[in-house]
């Protein structure tokens, strides 16, 4: 059995809790260090049912912390990154660019160079070795309203501070790649959904509303386009490549599920209403059109036949599903949600 001990940043967020909860329970020969600094977005609450695994740790680290990052990974002697930790949310990065460029840029810059100190002075160096980088569809930039899709050849043109800083952050790691030969892995993933999310986000935040009888605000016309998986699919995505991919090449991650965002809120209403014992139709009056979301991209699509195709995967899903699951969970998980709106959950944080 190999044994890797394996740092996953942004573990305490929403696809990070779901690697880390993953890796944990597929892997007990591993040791499993997830590096969060728990900023609004991290939540320890996510990862309750495997925080006493012995084979799991939690560090509170700002990944900007060059040296504490190094000092880690030599005292872990860690052998592989699997990289999230992220500021993600778009509207925020409208309002809030610095944070963006920090996090990251700098910090994901900070990994890659404690990584390469650290391996660089091993005697095997690079050997075994792997710093895998999740990003994001969005660095391709917009489509039009027509079939095209974004594969691995498709040029970075982003267009929002967030996309911009993800696209920055992508060339970094490939140029630790070009320049000193670290061992490392992109992948861009379309828009996730699932338990976990912050209610900040579509599908959380319109649950959540509908749930409280609050308006549901869509931006412009609702008529852009997304393209949604199912968490639990990328984190599979995620624990197939890291073990299989090829290192320095780049794959695309997404369902082929295309929806127009009012398609997609009014099935969100549909379910909702459904579960909780609603009458149907009982929550669209909640729909409320608003100004748009400057630059807003008008369509995301991803083209995942070169990771079905190389690597043998495929969303285990289908979307009706993966939503119906995940409006499930946020009703079930009620308190979840409340400690969010409280700022309890920042409490459950600092006691950990
Ligand atoms: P999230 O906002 O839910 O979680 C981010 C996590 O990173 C949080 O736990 C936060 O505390 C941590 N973090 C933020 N800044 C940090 C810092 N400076 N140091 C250490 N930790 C820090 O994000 P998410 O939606 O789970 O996204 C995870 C990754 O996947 C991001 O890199 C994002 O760009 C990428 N991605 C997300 C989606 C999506 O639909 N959510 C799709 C494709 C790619
Ligand atoms: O209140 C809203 N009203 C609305 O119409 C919100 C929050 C969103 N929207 C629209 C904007 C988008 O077209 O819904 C769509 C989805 O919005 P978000 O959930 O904010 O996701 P998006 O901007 O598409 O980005 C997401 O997918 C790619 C993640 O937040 C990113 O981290 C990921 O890289």
């Amino acid at each position: 059995m190999t044994k890797r001990t394996i740092i996953i940043t942004g573990g305490a967020g929403f696809i990070g809790s779901h690697v880390v909860r993953l890796f944990v329970n597929k892997y007990p020969e591993y040791r499993i260090i997830n590096l969060d600094k728990l900023t609004y977005a991290g939540n320890l609450a996510n990862l309750r049912d495997v925080e006493a695994m012995p084979n799991y740790r939690f560090v509170r680290m700002d990944i900007c912390d060059f040296e504490g990052v190094l000092k880690l990974m030599q005292e872990e002697r860690v052998d592989g990154i699997i990289h999230l930790a992220a500021e993600s949310h778009v509207d925020r990065s409208i309002h809030d660019p610095f944070t963006f460029a920090r996090t990251n840029v700098m910090g994901t810059l900070s990994l890659l160079q404690s990584a390469k100190i650290y391996w660089e002075s091993l005697e095997e160096g690079y050997e075994g070795k792997r710093f895998y980088h999740i990003s994001t569809d969005e660095v391709y930039g917009a489509l039009e309203f027509d079939d095209t899709l974004f594969t691995e050849q498709t040029s970075y043109n982003p267009h929002s501070p967030y996309s911009a800083s993800k696209a920055s952050s992508d060339h970094f790691v490939r140029a630790y790649h070009d320049t000193y030969g670290m061992p490392t892995i992109v992948t861009n993933c379309s828009n996730n959904y699932g338990p976990y999310q912050f209610p900040e986000k579509l599908i959380p935040l319109f649950i959540n509303n509908i749930r409280q009888r609050k308006r549901l605000p869509v931006y412009g016309t609702g008529e852009n386009v997304r393209d949604w998986l199912y968490v639990e699919d990328h984190a599979r995505a995620i624990d197939l490549i890291f073990h299989r991919g090829k290192v320095a090449d780049t794959y695309n991650i997404g369902g082929f599920n295309e929806w127009r965002n009012i398609d997609l809120i009014k099935v969100i209403i549909a379910t909702v209403d459904r579960v909780l014992g609603n009458p149907e139709g009982y929550s669209l009056d909640l729909i409320e059109y608003v100004t748009d979301r400057l630059g807003h991209d008008a369509r995301y699509a991803i083209d995942s036949t070169k990771l079905s195709r190389e690597l043998g995967w495929m969303p285990s899903l289908q979307f009706e599903e993966g939503i119906e699951r995940t409006v499930r969970w946020y009703i079930d998980n009620e308190a979840w949600l409340r400690d969010i709106a409280t700022g309890d959950y920042k409490r459950y944080n600092e006691n950990k």
